[in-house]
């Protein structure tokens, strides 16, 4: 089994849970394509949903699978998210932002009712950390943040893509801090949001309902 063949696993089990009528956050990454993916399927067959996308390239991919798209002010509240992640904690706190579409990925989670994480199992970590925690700056604030960071103790990183600077679908920039493995994620990412000109960042703290992994053919579930 490969981890693409987890991914598929988790992402099948997610899409099992949605039913006529629901609305939907669509996450991003490879492991949110699945699930994407699947939707579209089950829309073929003649599943009612409507998806609110968290970036660009999932709109993209749901529009072309026949998801019908709505904003979120056409619909502030959603049913079921699901979406993928970086790193998940024995608390089902999550790093995510490996793709950059943490802030409107966030948003979602908050305006969704449930939030169902789908992973493969290298995912799992005992503390959260080893994946730099990507940080949504204003391109006015970034050097000033990455002083704090450092002031913090940790390192930061502007992140690039294909050898130029990575916009973030709202025209913002991502910053990789490496905070080492993070003994208290609640308190850090209080400590990250009170700092002006960070938008969002990617510790999500008590969001999620259930995470679905993947893992060697099977699939698990943590819930809290
Ligand atoms: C996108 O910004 C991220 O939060 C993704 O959800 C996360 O990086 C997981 O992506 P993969 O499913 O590609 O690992």
């Amino acid at each position: 089994m490969s981890a693409d063949d987890d991914k598929m696993l988790a992402a099948r089990a997610a899409v099992e849970l949605v039913t006529d009528g629901m609305a939907l956050g669509l996450g991003t990454g490879s492991t949110a394509v699945f699930a994407v993916q699947l939707l579209g399927e089950r829309v073929r067959d003649g599943l009612k949903i409507q998806g609110v996308p968290t970036s660009e390239s999932t709109e993209k991919l749901a529009k072309s699978v026949g998801i019908p798209i709505v904003t979120l002010a056409q619909c502030p509240r959603l049913d079921l998210d699901i979406d993928g992640a970086d790193e998940v904690d024995p608390n089902l706190c999550l790093i995510k932002g490996g793709g950059g579409a943490l802030l409107r990925e966030k948003i979602v989670a908050f305006a969704s009712r449930r939030v169902v994480i789908i992973v493969d199992e290298k995912k799992l970590v005992d503390k959260l950390g080893r994946f730099h925690v990507p940080i949504e700056v204003i391109p006015f604030a970034c050097g000033s943040i990455q002083k704090t960071i450092i002031e913090m103790g940790a390192n930061s990183t502007v992140r690039e893509r294909d050898g130029r600077v990575f916009q973030t679908d709202e025209n913002n920039l991502i910053l990789d801090c490496d905070f080492g493995l993070i003994a208290d994620p609640r308190s850090l990412a209080r400590k990250l949001s009170l700092i002006p000109g960070v938008v969002e960042h990617g510790l999500f703290i008590d969001m999620v309902e259930r995470v679905i992994i993947g893992s060697n053919g099977n699939v698990k579930t943590l819930t809290k």
